[in-house]
């Protein structure tokens, strides 16, 4: 296969991440980054010696010819960027959260679609290989048929000093981390029918909710509880771990603290350590995430060499992101959300 030539679009703090998983990865590779702040722009430039640099996103289209765009930006760029790459016949990675609404989203899946390229939205959580390792025990079907998860996150750890703009927005946990989490629940137990929310605000210097409880059915049968929360003070913090419980018709799958995967099926009780390994340039606590960035971005370099459509391809992100409205419109109106009216 011929070299694909990417871009970067948003050189900000988790951008980093992607262009460390980029150069993990064979037969890609970042040729142009850039940033309308022109200090991240050189930081990010010198730190990968990308010497082809644009402070507009435009230029970049214009002077470049690309096999694919990479959209590290926050969310309110993410659909003009989106449209500007398939108005450029550019196959597109976007950040979550997709966009700042469904409706947005809808046009941006609209455009890429119409253009024919290829749009995955970097919902990385399920690429985390305690995740994936939940998956392939319910696939084994040693639980059997499951009726009953648990999608945990839990924290007090301060992310508001590396993304401070997580502490000024109207919406925080759901939007920020909570979709991660739905959209596991999505991954672990299928699609959603109704959700039920609850939302709190503990932290008093940010302005949105810190703390989010659902309750979703899923149309498989099954119930989920997905809860989140950075106001919750552990003995020993777990950032960033997800935790998982499910209950399955033949036994149950417990992925508790310290990546402590316990499964009892029908041969009995397994116990064993799912620990994402240490990148040699990732950092802990964030090392899980930072594994799961270099999964998703060779998933998207498969998709592109096979043909096929990313597992967190725009559309199917429709279904995560309508998660995520749903449950606001849930938190505010204290009614259960039907989620196919949204979608
Ligand atoms: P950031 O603010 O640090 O970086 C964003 C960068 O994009 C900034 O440098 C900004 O100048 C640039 N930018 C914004 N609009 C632009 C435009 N139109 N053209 C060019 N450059 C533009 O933000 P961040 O913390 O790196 O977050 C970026 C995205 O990544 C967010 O959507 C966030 O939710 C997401 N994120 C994802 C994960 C994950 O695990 N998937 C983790 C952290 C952050
Ligand atoms: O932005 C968030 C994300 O996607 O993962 C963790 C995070 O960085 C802070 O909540």
């Amino acid at each position: 296969m011929a070299e694909l030539r990417g871009a970067l679009i948003g050189c900000g703090f988790f951008a980093v991440n992607q262009m460390h998983a980029w150069r993990d990865i064979a037969d890609v590779s970042i040729v142009a980054v850039c940033d309308r702040d022109p200090e991240r722009l050189t930081v990010v430039g010198d730190q990968f010696g990308i010497a082809r640099r644009y402070t507009d996103a435009a230029a970049l289209f214009a002077g470049e010819s690309l096999d694919f765009v990479d959209i590290a930006t926050t969310a309110p760029s993410h659909r003009s960027l989106v449209e500007m790459a398939a108005r450029h016949g550019v196959p597109a990675i976007c950040q979550k959260p997709f966009a700042p609404s469904l409706a947005d989203a809808k046009a941006m899946v609209k455009a890429c679609t119409d253009a024919g390229v290829p749009l995955m939205v970097h919902e990385n959580f399920r690429w985390q290989s305690p995740i994936q390792a939940v998956r392939a025990v319910l696939d084994s079907g040693d639980i059997g048929t499951p009726f009953f998860g648990r999608i945990s996150f839990r924290s007090a750890y301060d992310v508001f000093s590396g993304q401070p703009y997580l502490a000024t927005g109207k919406r925080f946990i759901i939007e920020d981390l909570g979709i991660h989490s739905l959209d596991i629940a999505r991954f672990l137990l299928g699609d959603v029918s109704t959700i039920t929310t609850r939302t709190a605000r503990i932290n008093p210097e940010i302005a949105g909710e810190d703390v989010a409880t659902m309750l979703m059915d899923h149309k498989s049968g099954a119930t989920s509880v997905v809860d989140c929360s950075y106001a919750t003070k552990l003995a020993t913090e777990p950032f960033p771990q997800t935790l998982v419980e499910i209950d399955g018709s033949d036994g149950t799958i417990r992925l508790e603290q310290n990546y402590r995967l316990t499964v009892t099926g029908r041969n009995g009780t397994a116990v064993s350590d799912v620990s994402p390994p240490l990148l040699p340039w990732a950092s802990r606590p964030w090392h899980n995430i930072q594994e799961s960035v270099v999964a998703i971005q060779k998933h998207w370099v498969d998709c592109l060499a096979n043909g096929t459509e990313p597992a967190t391809s725009g559309a199917d992100n429709l279904r995560t992101l309508a998660l995520v409205e749903a449950a606001y419109a849930g938190a505010a109106s204290r009614e259960p959300v039907q989620l196919d009216a949204l979608l």
